[in-house]
């Protein structure tokens, strides 16, 4: 078999999405998901000129060789846009592999170690009461795992706390907007959310909670200890990771379990984390950690240090990559638990799926490859618009992490 064509589309059916299409000499298609949230154009680019065309006339069985001709043999390794593009191809690579065989893509992986995938969901409220309802209506859903975030009062509405943590979609957002942020106003607000939300809905419920890189490592070992009595599942993403030893610190002084790796490309971004034993679950996903090829060797080697799986699912990233990391999920001796934000219909109508979704949990389907199709003329109706992720300063206007 021949790779005979690769095209690259960016649409927009509510967020930009970058989705690779590989055909074959064959009949048989792959899509991958290589969608960098913000930066999609850089993305699409390099595939179309970089990738593409050295790819055309191989051997679209030998994914592993393909993965490592894109990663050695580029040069330049590394980086959130090399890695999506690496993992937009992979993914395809490994969807008509599965097609071919005739089998769901976990069967090539090993098969299925679990009946089905645990997932968790997301509330909010900019009231902590608001937090709270939020969080019952997803329970009444099936959910038994939310992730629940909350206004912070002195601050207006910013990313990731109240309201408005996936909504910063493609019209709102001709430039990234910039929002104010205080740790010194949401350390002690978390706390309180916690208590609500034991208080309402009970001792069984798994709660998580989101932090978004913006503590410093002294900072995240307090809200981790003051956490300890609601018994989290999991705190995420306390502090920026580029300084994995800063995780030393937080893990001396609490026993709050500890996520981590959104925005990891490599498995070199949390080899210390990892050996370790720094953190409790690792967040890299298929499209920004290179694919299956590269996720399931990151897998097996949190494995081997007790770190369980917990793949970033929010709703930019398409289909196809919670698609994909469905399989993963299935198959993963460690698995954890799968981000689940849900999808709109609009973005659903573009990308056609075998998962299905009840009481709480995931199954990837049993339809050959990773079960997510792409529909082209559906997607031509939502072309691609420019879109930011925000931009986060201090009080004093000091730019911030996040
Ligand atoms: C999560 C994430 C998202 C990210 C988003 C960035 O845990 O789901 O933190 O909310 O901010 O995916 O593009
Ligand atoms: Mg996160």
């Amino acid at each position: 078999m021949k790779i005979t064509e690769i095209d690259v589309f960016v649409s927009c059916p509510g967020r930009n999405f970058v989705t690779v299409r590989v055909r074959t000499d064959e009949g048989l298609t792959g899509f991958g998901d290589a969608t960098l949230n913000g930066r999609e154009l850089a993305v699409a680019a390099y595939l179309r000129e970089h990738v593409a065309p050295c790819l055309i006339g191989r051997d679209p069985f030998r994914s592993e060789d393909i993965w490592h001709y894109l990663y050695r043999g580029a040069y330049w390794r590394r980086g959130p846009v090399t890695m999506a593009a690496i993992a937009g191809i992979d993914t395809a690579l490994w969807d008509i592999k599965a097609k071919a065989a005739g089998m769901p893509l976990y069967q090539l992986l090993g098969g299925a170690a679990r009946d089905k995938v645990l997932c968790y969901t997301h509330a909010q409220g900019r009231e902590i009461s608001e937090a709270v309802d939020a969080m019952g209506a997803r329970l009444d859903q099936g959910y038994s795992a939310v992730r629940v975030q909350v206004g912070i009062p002195g601050l207006a509405n910013v990313y990731g706390t109240g309201a408005n943590t996936v909504t910063n979609t493609a019209a709102d957002n001709a430039l990234p907007p910039e929002e104010t942020w205080s740790t010194a106003k949401y350390l002690p607000r978390i706390p309180q959310l916690f208590d609500a939300l034991r208080a309402a809905h009970g001792d069984e419920v798994h709660l998580l909670h989101d932090s978004h890189h913006r503590l410093t490592p002294i900072e995240a070992a307090r809200l981790g200890r003051d956490l300890e009595p609601y018994r989290l599942f999991w705190l995420e993403d306390m502090v920026p990771a580029e300084n994995q030893e800063g995780f030393r610190l937080i893990r001396q002084h609490t026993t709050t379990p500890l996520a981590v790796g959104e925005v990891f490309n490599t498995i070199w971004d949390a080899k210390l984390l990892i050996e370790e034993q720094l953190i409790d679950y690792i967040r890299a996903t298929c499209v920004h950690a290179g694919g299956p090829t590269a996720l399931r060797r990151i897998m097996d080697f949190a494995g081997l240090h007790h770190v369980r799986t917990g793949c970033h699912g929010a709703a930019d990233m398409s289909p196809i990559c919670l698609g994909a990391n469905l399989h993963l999920d299935l198959w993963a001796p460690n698995f954890g638990i799968q981000e689940y934000s849900g999808y709109t219909d609009e973005m659903l109508s573009v990308f056609p799926h075998a998962w299905r979704f009840a009481d709480g949990y995931l199954h990837p389907g049993d339809a050959p490859g990773h079960g997510v199709e792409f529909d082209e003329t559906e997607a031509a109706k939502h072309p691609y618009q420019r879109a930011f992720l925000p931009v986060n300063r201090l009080e004093d206007g000091t730019l911030w992490h996040w």
